[in-house]
Parts: C-alpha cells; sequence; structure tokens
C-alpha cells in the first residue's frame, strides 16, 4: 500500500510533446466528462481541493500531472462525451489522448471510469475498442456508486459487464463518499507502477 506523502500540480500539457521529461511511472485517469476523474484522484491523493472539479462538464482540456511523493505521476486526462463542448475542442480530444497514449513510454496503466448510473454510451464503447486494440493496460472503475442502493449497484454492474463484454469483477466500484474502493485500487495501481500483473 502506497502512503502519499505528497502530492502536488505540476503542469499541464496540450500534447504529448509537453509531458515531463524524466523516467517517472505514471498512471493516467479517463472518462466521459463528469464521471469523477478529479474527484477521484482528490480522494485516492487524501487532497480536497488538489484537482479542480466542476459542476460544468468539460472544463479539463489538457493533460494535467500531479507528482505524487516525487517518485511517479498520475495524469488527468480530458473527458470526452461532452457534446455541448465547442467542436474545435471535441475535435482535438482524439489527436491529444490517442497521441498521449499511444506514445507515452512511462505509461504504466490507464485508470478508465464508467458512472454507475448510466449504461456506457457509444463512445465509451469505442474508447474501450481502441485500448484493447492497442493493448493499453486499463483498470476499468465504476464511479458514485453511493447513489445507488447495494441490489442496484450488483444489477449495474451486472448491465455494464454484458455492454462492455468486460467480466463484472474486472470493475473495482469506487466512491469519495466513504472513500469506497480506495484501498483496492491503490492496490491495482501499485501493482501497474512497480510492473507486477
Ligand atoms: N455522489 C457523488 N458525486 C460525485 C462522486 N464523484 C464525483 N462526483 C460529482 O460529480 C461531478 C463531476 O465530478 P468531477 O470529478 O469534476 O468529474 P470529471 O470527470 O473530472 O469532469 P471533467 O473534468 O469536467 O471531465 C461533481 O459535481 C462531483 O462532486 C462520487 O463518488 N459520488
Ligand atoms: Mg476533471
Amino acid at each position: 500500500m502506497i502512503k502519499v506523502n505528497s502530492a502536488h500540480f505540476v503542469l499541464s500539457a496540450p500534447s504529448i510533446k509537453g509531458c515531463p521529461v524524466g523516467d517517472w511511472p505514471e498512471i493516467a485517469f479517463a472518462g466521459r466528462s463528469n464521471v469523477g476523474k478529479s474527484s477521484l484522484i482528490n480522494c485516492l491523493l487524501n487532497r480536497k481541493g488538489l484537482v479542480r472539479t466542476s459542476s460544468t462538464p468539460g472544463r479539463t482540456q489538457l493533460l494535467n500531472y500531479f507528482a505524487i511523493n516525487e517518485a511517479f505521476y498520475f495524469v488527468d486526462l480530458p473527458g470526452y462525451g461532452f457534446a455541448r463542448a465547442p467542436r474545435a475542442v471535441r475535435e482535438q480530444w482524439q489527436p491529444m489522448v490517442h497521441g498521449y497514449l499511444m506514445g507515452r513510454r512511462s505509461l504504466r496503466a490507464l485508470v478508465w471510469l464508467l458512472d454507475v448510473r448510466r449504461d456506457p454510451s457509444r463512445e465509451d464503447l469505442e474508447f474501450l475498442d481502441w485500448l484493447e486494440e492497442q493493448q493499453v493496460p486499463t483498470i476499468p472503475v465504476i464511479t458514485k456508486v453511493d447513489k445507488v442502493s447495494r441490489n442496484e449497484l450488483t444489477r449495474r454492474v451486472g448491465r455494464i459487464a454484458t455492454v462492455t463484454g468486460l467480466a463484472g469483477e474486472l470493475f473495482t466500484p469506487f466512491s469519495v463518499v466513504g472513500r469506497r474502493g480506495h484501498s483496492e485500487l491503490w492496490e491495482l495501481i501499485s501493482s501497474a507502477l512497480s510492473g507486477e500483473d
């Protein structure tokens, strides 16, 4: 289990060219806009306002780097699927994120987030297909599970598993409320960082 001794914002990069140099391993976080990426990162780091969260989706449009323990990075990726985002912003998402995920050698895993209350969208499924095709090591997480009852959660995980074609056990249920899934997710992140399967 990793203890977070320090966590700070490093930089925001518009593309892989602006990413930090050096050889720290990194974990990226992606999912549709408003799925809870920034909240999840803050929760993992026990830092309330480190990563900006918003009720206005589509705000994060850069690759946002956070240094943890002066040893590795978390990268908050821009969300996709925000229909009301300007066209230019939507069109730049794919080259930015695909370019980053394909080209970033220090990337150890991508944490992929789905909202418990929503069926995976066409964009979610296209992204998952692409991740599988590119063999990006992916850690699937279901967010905001405090929003549903325990029975509903079982049903929703089953539904999401069916739609994505992934086994239900692969998903880590997560919530900032009560920090549910916190240690399970850190476990998966730690092994990705240390290069275990
Ligand atoms: N109830 C509940 N609400 C959550 C949880 N996680 C995030 N939220 C809320 O969901 C909204 C979006 O959260 P963000 O963390 O900003 O989502 P994001 O994926 O970073 O959004 P973008 O950066 O805009 O793509 C905010 O209003 C959060 O307070 C959770 O576990 N439970
Ligand atoms: Mg965000």
